[in-house]
């Protein structure tokens, strides 16, 4: 088994006109490459509050910052880290399976919308950070014995 963790900025297309900005987004399309099974939004987030910190097993994701901006970092099992500012409505990060995230700096404004490729389970989680790097060792000596 490969080691299932990506973390890639994507850019969506506008369609824009005199009146504004329209951007649409389809299940299962370049922009969305999974059926989403679960949307959920964070706002109203408290100055200087770090969220996330955790991963997860399998989930695919899509962040959006629909509103405001806020800084997704990411670090995936072979130890590298980004940041990515989320700003404007077409920018977007994807992140799949084992990655270790944390969402901060939102602005006062910041509406983060996510899709995610399943329902809501808690055990899909790893939310310790010693057991993320566990399972990410496990992960990448697995797929150096493949
Ligand atoms: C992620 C980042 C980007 C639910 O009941 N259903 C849900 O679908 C979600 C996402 C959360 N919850 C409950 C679980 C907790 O009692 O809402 C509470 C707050 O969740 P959590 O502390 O996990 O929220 P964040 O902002 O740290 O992380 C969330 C997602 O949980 C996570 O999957 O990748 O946003």
């Amino acid at each position: 088994m490969a080691v299932q963790a990506r973390v890639e900025e994507l850019r969506f297309p506008m369609h824009g006109d005199a009146r504004g900005q329209l951007i649409a987004l389809e299940a299962m399309s370049d922009a969305v490459p999974f059926e989403v099974k679960r949307v959920y939004y964070i706002f109203d987030t408290t100055p200087g509050t770090i969220r996330g910190n955790h991963a997860h097993k399998d989930l695919r994701q899509i962040l959006i910052c629909i509103s405001g901006a806020c800084t997704i970092s990411c670090e995936t099992p072979d130890g590298a880290q980004s940041e990515h500012r989320l700003d404007w409505p077409d920018r977007a990060l994807l992140i799949d399976g084992l990655v270790w995230r944390q969402m901060k700096d939102f602005s006062k404004d910041a509406v983060l919308l996510v899709l995610a490729s399943g329902h809501y389970s808690e055990d899909d989680y790893i939310r310790d950070y010693a057991s993320f790097r566990d399972a990410a060792r496990i992960a990448m000596q697995q797929e150096v014995s493949e």
